[in-house]
């Protein structure tokens, strides 16, 4: 009964396993350089960790996803897929995928593309909104791993709903912050809890 039930749902680090791609062709690229494990990732920003273990390795990071076939060969998060396909044959429900590209333009956003089309179908093309500000889009829920989604709104309409990744999982949540701690977690539940 009631409204409808809007959920976006981003993309790296809650389908497409950025930080697992990124450390495996990392390694391979730069094999004799340091490199940080997933256990011991701490901040959103990968390329400010690699930088501030050596100033040099900023650009190494960034180098890796501005790589052509970085986005597109990114594994799906165990569960995500499954769940988002779930998710858009409910009733009363719309999901959309909302994640923001990189501005290195040439392969990231094509790519993304063909990540949807490739493992959720071609009909869900309809369903990706590619923005640098999640704000701005309107939804019930956000699902997301980046801990501060700011932009030009200052009350988005949406509640975040913070998917838990390597970098986030040791960082405290103020109370108020809703957590998903992965797909096997009881997202149903959350949506449940937004519908009228
Ligand atoms: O396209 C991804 C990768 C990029 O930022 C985008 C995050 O999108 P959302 O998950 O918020 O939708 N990205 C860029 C950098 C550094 C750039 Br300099 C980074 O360290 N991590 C990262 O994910």
């Amino acid at each position: 009964s009631g409204k409808r039930l809007r959920v976006l749902v981003d993309m790296d680090g809650v389908l497409a396993d950025f930080e697992g791609g990124f450390l495996k062709k990392y390694r391979a690229r730069y094999p004799s350089e340091p490199y940080i494990t997933l256990d011991d990732r701490r901040g959103f920003w990968v390329s400010t960790q690699y930088g501030r273990l050596r100033s040099d390795l900023c650009e190494k990071a960034i180098s890796i996803w501005e790589s052509k076939d970085f986005f597109i060969e990114l594994e799906p998060l165990p569960g995500g897929v499954e769940a988002v396909k779930e998710m858009a044959k409910m009733d009363n429900t719309d999901v959309f995928i909302c994640t923001s590209p990189i501005k290195q333009y040439k392969h990231c956003p094509y790519e993304k593309y063909a990540w949807v089309e490739k493992h959720l179908g071609h009909d869900f093309l309809e369903q990706v909104i590619l923005t640098r500000d999640k704000t701005l889009i309107t939804g019930d829920i956000l699902i997301d791993d980046k801990p501060d989604i700011l932009g030009v709104e200052p009350k988005p309409t949406w509640e975040h709903i913070l998917f838990t990744a390597c970098h986030n999982e040791h960082q405290p949540t103020s109370p108020s912050q809703r957590r998903l701690l992965s797909w096997s977690d009881d997202w149903r539940a959350i949506l449940d809890s937004k519908r009228q």
